[in-house]
């Protein structure tokens, strides 16, 4: 008799589809040499399962669209802003919210409040544009990551922490009041998409707090941390997500979010925070980038659909679901014998393009490399995260050439089947297979800011 088990299910049923369909192998080849063999160039209509990002791809469910026609589009004052205030209260715990167009914006706005010219901002590893609006604003980002997160192959649970003896070294370097606030990302989205433990974040708050140092926190992808959180973490078993959401953020001055992943929206962002007077700045900041301060560049029916969003993102049995179908991925990859990142995070599978392309030189852009070969293989479309998103050293001028030299398979939340899954980890395979005769790429035009966007590569000879 077959053994006895119990599987999770999703918890919805789907209404609506949208026809999706597989190009040849010569238009798939042409495709991405007209996108200069960058994933982030390719029309989505030349895309048969699309795994380049979980941002703003979401399903969302009927209850968000019906708040979607419950849009208040005044300029000012939109009962959906006062909504989603009381929302952000009631499951992130901060008294005061500014929306912002997405998570960027929202970045901007903090960044130009609370850094100075020559401050340095530690974080729990870097994100791309989180740093480049610390840069722009006039600070240094550092790294305080346990070292753990820089090892794929390393399977220690909350590879999110913070290394409480980096924070020292770093305030003993250059001083505490050089230190505005820590920059902590839930669920650490280029080390794999790692949690943090709770009992690190309690440790850290006890540091910052005698340092006199802010916890700004990216929420991005807290709920799935907080999941995490209760799966893995000794004495929060038996909480709720909803409760363990709350006690992260208790510990936090604020945070920015792209509200496009856990919130489950298309767009949208914002930043929250408890203290008043930073409030009041960003509240004034947000009229010259976003819009007035009560919608901050989304129209009512967004935030209507964020509010609800939020509601469902803290439910355990759309979590168990989510992270669900990333391990069920990365099981399958894995069976295959390709290196991936351990232990597997909540939003991606990330496949280790160093080791893959073992034979190419972290110039020749392993990473980007193996995203094209992909989509070339299946037309199954992926994002570079190495040495291209790392981009250049603004002392040297040099490639940073990041330990991770990775490429990642984001999983939209509600929209792939089990079956799609399946198709990915037989490509993935087949790819992994005629990984030898693989050749490197060269970059051919380079934009100035984030480049990974842009950028362009030909094949190397
Ligand atoms: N993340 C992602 O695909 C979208 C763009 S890639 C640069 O993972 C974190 C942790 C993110 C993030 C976006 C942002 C920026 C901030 N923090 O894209 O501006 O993962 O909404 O958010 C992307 P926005």
């Amino acid at each position: 008799m077959k053994k006895k088990k119990r599987s999770w299910a999703e918890p919805y049923k789907i209404k609506t589809v949208e026809l999706i369909e597989m190009k040849d192998l010569k238009e798939r080849e042409e495709a991405i040499v007209e996108a200069g063999f960058n994933t982030f160039l390719l029309k989505s209509k030349d895309v048969y399962i699309d795994l380049l990002t979980d941002s703003g791809t979401s399903a969302m469910s009927d209850l968000q669209w019906a708040a979607m026609m419950r849009g208040d589009e005044s300029y000012a004052g939109s009962k959906n802003f006062y909504e989603l205030e009381d929302t952000v209260k009631k499951f992130y715990g901060y008294k005061h919210l500014v929306p912002t167009h997405q998570g960027r914006g929202a970045e901007n706005i903090m960044s130009q409040i609370l850094i100075k010219k020559g401050d340095f901002i530690p974080g729990n590893m870097y994100f791309t544009t989180t740093r480049l609006h610390q840069e722009m604003a006039g600070g240094q980002f550092i790294d305080v990551i346990v070292d753990e997160a820089h090892d794929p192959e390393n399977t220690f649970p909350f590879k999110g922490n913070v290394d409480i003896e980096k924070m020292q070294e770093l305030v003993d370097r250059v001083g505490a009041d050089r230190v505005p606030y820590i920059s902590l990302e839930g669920n650490v989205n280029m080390a794999g998409g790692q949690p943090f433990s709770i009992a690190n974040l309690k440790e850290l708050h006890a540091f910052c707090k005698k340092h006199n140092i802010l916890i700004m926190l990216d929420a991005t992808r807290t709920v799935e941390n907080a999941y995490f959180i209760k799966i893995q973490e000794k004495g929060y078993e038996d909480k709720s997500i909803e409760e363990i959401l709350l006690e992260i953020c208790s510990y936090t001055d604020g945070c920015t979010i792209s509200a496009k992943k856990d919130c489950l929206v298309n767009i949208g962002g914002f930043f929250a925070c408890n203290d008043d007077e930073i409030y009041r700045r960003a509240q004034n900041l947000v009229v010259i980038y976003e819009g007035l301060h009560t919608y901050g560049g989304l129209a009512g029916r967004d935030m209507a659909a964020m509010a609800q969003g939020i509601r469902e993102s803290v439910m355990f049995e759309h979590q168990q679901a989510r992270v669900g179908q990333v391990k069920y991925l990365g099981e399958q990859i894995r069976d295959y014998g390709v290196p991936i990142v351990e232990p597997v995070g909540s939003h991606a599978i990330f496949l280790n393009a160093g080791k893959i392309l073992s034979h190419l030189d972290q110039d020749e852009y392993p990473a980007q490399t193996l995203s094209a070969e992909l989509y070339i293989e299946n037309g199954i479309r992926s994002m570079e995260r190495g040495n291209v998103s790392a981009g250049r050293d603004p002392g040297t001028g040099q490639n940073r050439r990041p330990k991770l030299e990775l490429i990642r398979l984001t999983i939209p939340r509600r929209v792939y089947t089990q079956a799609h899954m399946d198709v990915v980890a037989e490509s993935v395979a087949a790819v992994y297979e005629r990984r030898k005769n693989i050749k490197g790429l060269e970059m051919t035009y380079e934009p100035e800011y984030l480049r990974f966007f842009q950028s362009r590569f030909k094949r190397k000879k």
